[in-house]
């Protein structure tokens, strides 16, 4: 008689584990992700009921959007870029639509982000630096001069300035005999996670969402082919989110979206189909094939709630990245294995859109070199890997199924507790989610520091030799040149006064809650009014939005409890304190328009567990401003954090502003993406230390600390 057939149990497999682990117990080998615990192995059982009978292409689209995915039609290679010159940037589109490339990416430098001319003395650091400068209709159009623009799809990644950016791109397309109504693309439009994480706001919440809104409505009356909105998790999942934050915290940002369109008269079942997502692949493989199964899940369930009826609406289209953080700026090329696995990661997950990063990323702006790779990679894995073939090719996996329910579980668990306590824009304004995310990155920086996760190459394995990356180096200055006169040619050709009434007619329709915002910026750029000037046009009203969210503490400290070199330097600390009758202080600052401030947040955070006494700096101040506030607040030292290329303009101007103020005993480090290459030019100016990314948080206080000591009385 054949044994009678059962399922298979982890009961089954815990007593065949215990036999071979010996005296150690299965639990052992449990693993935490964030808020969630996983085991080593599933079976049947753990499969949800309603996995079974889930189809491609039909609600709630766990299984992915369409019946056929991939097998019909690849998911679209975009890859982002962006940088000097409009010209320069065209340049490069052309030639990666040439190779292979099948949409566009728009990355705008910060000063555009932030609603700046590239003339304005604020932002002398970032012109052309992390993405392209647009002033005009006129770098617009040559942005994408011979680029058809009504057969390419084209997304821009602008949240502050969207209203200037997204007119100008109307016109340019316009002048290139392209209708509106014609346009295909997605603009990012989403402004919450910016005050979140990102930093690129220009006015308060209220005006920024009133901003939201009217794009929406534009784009609903006159643009049916173009994605509204790009409701994004990836800066989340940059700054530490855990996978559950990221979901939750993302697709709640998605429920503000869709009843901010529909208090403004616009039927879901118009609107719905034309928002879009995007999300943050890193290197949990498993996690993040789930996550974006448990995304479309949970999107379907909360449309329908929300009065959703048409299929379209219920489907959650996602564009995804690779993970920046997740890039090492040690031995470089394992860049290259880090990115597969993560672009594979979002292919069996069902993306719509990917974006792979290059290799050296954490170093600077890719070159041609290292963004053909990255480009190829996604190729590759299209053409030679077979993985397109079949669809979902995990569904039914008992892990990938478990996971995905868990992460369906705990995210809707937690947007629930979100619109419980009023809805996201109230947490947003609150600054809970900012704060979560923080703890959890901070928790994640210790256990890197612990070696607790290995990072191959930093924290294990490492070599010293490691042979030099080529990188690609802007002349700031000669771009920021090229722009002034640009901009002063404008200037000069226009006709003024019709300039100026459309501007005048902006600021009315702002102040009066009249209009489309959208429309009336559309009439600006066609007269040739710059970014900044409507920029302008609106803060008057609206004014510029400052933040104020308090460093979170004690989360680094408590990974560290018993730690002996935690617990050495927390003691050198107090030696200099009690020596000097007060602790060392730190100024944590950011220069120019680089909002990137998980890093410094996170060293922030953990020197405050050690015992500085941290101030953070505001956001987006200049070297001047920065060295006044190291005056006023009588700190010891600043540490400056650098992630958008400015460090070599900014550093220096920072350590002439000490001079001139009298503060040269103001010791000065930096931290973030600077080339090894630059190290030399920032010493010759006076930086005492540089920290690149991966550095160990312990290791860079030690070495902070040397200096201290030097200086001290005896
Ligand atoms: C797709 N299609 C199919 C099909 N698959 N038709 C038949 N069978 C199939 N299997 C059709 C679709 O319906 C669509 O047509 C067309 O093909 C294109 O497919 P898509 O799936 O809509 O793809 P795409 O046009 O690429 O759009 C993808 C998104 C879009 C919806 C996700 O919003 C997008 O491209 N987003 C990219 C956002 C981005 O680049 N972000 C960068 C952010 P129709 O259109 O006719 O229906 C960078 C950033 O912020 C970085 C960090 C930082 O700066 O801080």
């Amino acid at each position: 008689m054949s044994k009678p057939v059962r399922p298979a149990t982890f009961e089954d497999w815990a007593e065949l584990a215990k036999a071979e682990l010996g005296t150690v117990s299965p639990e052992t080998l449990d693993r935490r992700y964030g808020e969630m615990e996983v085991r080593p192995v599933y079976f049947a059982g753990d499969v949800p009921g309603e996995a079974a009978d889930a189809l491609p292409g039909q609600a709630p689209f766990t299984r992915g959007i369409r019946a056929t995915m991939y097998a019909n039609r690849p998911w679209t290679i975009r890859q982002y870029a962006g940088f000097s010159t409009a010209e320069e940037s065209n340049a490069f589109y052309r030639q990666a639509l040439e190779r292979g490339q099948k949409g566009l990416s728009v990355a705008f430098d910060l000063a555009t982000h932030r609603g700046y001319d590239s003339d304005h003395p604020r932002v002398a650091g970032d012109v052309g630096k992390a993405g392209v400068a647009i002033d005009s209709v006129e770098d617009m159009k040559a942005l994408f001069d011979g680029i058809p623009l009504g057969n390419v799809s084209v997304s821009m990644t602008m949240n502050g300035a969207v209203l200037p950016v997204l007119a100008m791109f109307i016109v340019a397309a316009e002048e290139q005999g392209v209708p509106q109504e014609a346009l295909q693309g997605t603009i990012q439009n989403d402004i919450l996670k910016e005050f979140m994480v990102r930093n690129t706001y220009i006015y308060p919440p209220e005006p920024s969402m009133r901003i939201v809104g009217d794009v929406m409505v534009h784009l609903e009356r006159h643009m049916p082919r173009f994605n509204s909105i790009s409701i994004s998790g990836y800066h989340m999942h940059e700054a530490g989110a855990t996978a559950v934050q990221e979901l939750a915290y993302t697709l709640a940002d998605g429920i503000e979206y869709v009843r901010c369109a529909m208090a403004r008269g616009l039927d879901i079942d118009r609107f719905a189909p034309r928002l879009s997502f995007f999300f943050g692949i890193g290197m949990n493989f498993f996690l993040e094939i789930a996550k974006l199964r448990a995304a479309r899940t949970l999107w379907a369930e909360i449309m329908t709630g929300l009065g959703a009826k048409d299929a379209r609406s219920l489907m959650l289209r996602t564009h995804c990245q690779t993970s920046g953080v997740s890039l090492t700026e040690q031995d470089p090329h394992n860049n290259v294995v880090r990115t597969t696995l993560e672009a594979l990661a979002a292919v069996l997950g069902g993306t719509q859109s990917l974006h792979t990063n290059s290799f050296d990323e954490a170093i600077a702006l890719p070159t041609e070199f290292s963004s053909r790779i990255a480009r190829n990679t996604q190729l590759i894995l299209q053409h030679e890997s077979r993985v397109t073939d079949v669809v979902d090719p995990l569904g039914g996996s008992y892990y990938i199924e478990a996971l995905t329910a868990d992460l369906v579980g705990r995210a809707r668990a937690m947007i629930e507790e979100i619109e419980a306590a009023g809805g996201m824009v109230r947490a947003v304004q609150a600054g809970t989610p900012k704060a979560a995310i923080e703890r959890a990155a901070t928790a994640r920086q210790a256990g890197i520091d612990k070696g607790e996760e290995v990072i191959v190459g930093v924290n294990r394995y490492r070599v010293e030799d490691v042979e030099n990356v080529e990188i690609r180096q802007i002349d700031n200055a000669r771009v920021r040149a090229r722009q002034v006169g640009r901009l002063e040619r404008l200037r000069t050709a226009r006709d003024e006064a019709r300039c100026q009434s459309m501007l005048a007619a902006l600021t009315e329709y702002a102040a009066k809650d009249e209009g489309n915002l959208l429309a009336a910026a559309i009439e600006a750029a066609r007269a040739r009014a710059t970014l900044g000037e409507i920029s302008a046009a609106l803060e008057t009203v609206f004014g510029r939005h400052q933040a104020d969210a308090p460093l979170v503490t004690g989360v680094f400290a408590e990974r560290f409890v018993g730690d002996a070199e935690f617990d050495e330097i927390s003691s050198r600390i107090a030696q200099i304190t009690a020596r000097r009758g007060r602790p060392p202080s730190i100024l944590v600052a950011k220069m120019g328009q680089d909002g990137h401030d998980r890093g410094a947040r996170v060293i922030g955070s953990a020197f405050a567990d050690l015992g500085f006494t941290v101030h953070m700096g505001a956001l987006f101040e200049t070297a001047p401003e920065v060295a006044a506030e190291a005056g006023r607040l009588r700190v010891d030292a600043i540490g400056v954090s650098s992630l958008a290329a400015g460090h070599l303009t900014l550093l220096p101007e920072l350590i002439d502003a000490l001079e001139a103020m009298a503060l040269g005993h103001v010791r000065v480090f930096a931290g973030g993406v600077i080339p090894a290459e630059d190290y030399a030019a920032l010493r010759e100016a006076g930086v005492l230390e540089i920290f690149g990314p991966g550095s160990n948080v312990l290791e860079s206080a030690a070495a902070i600390l040397d200096h201290f000591e030097e200086r001290l009385p005896n």
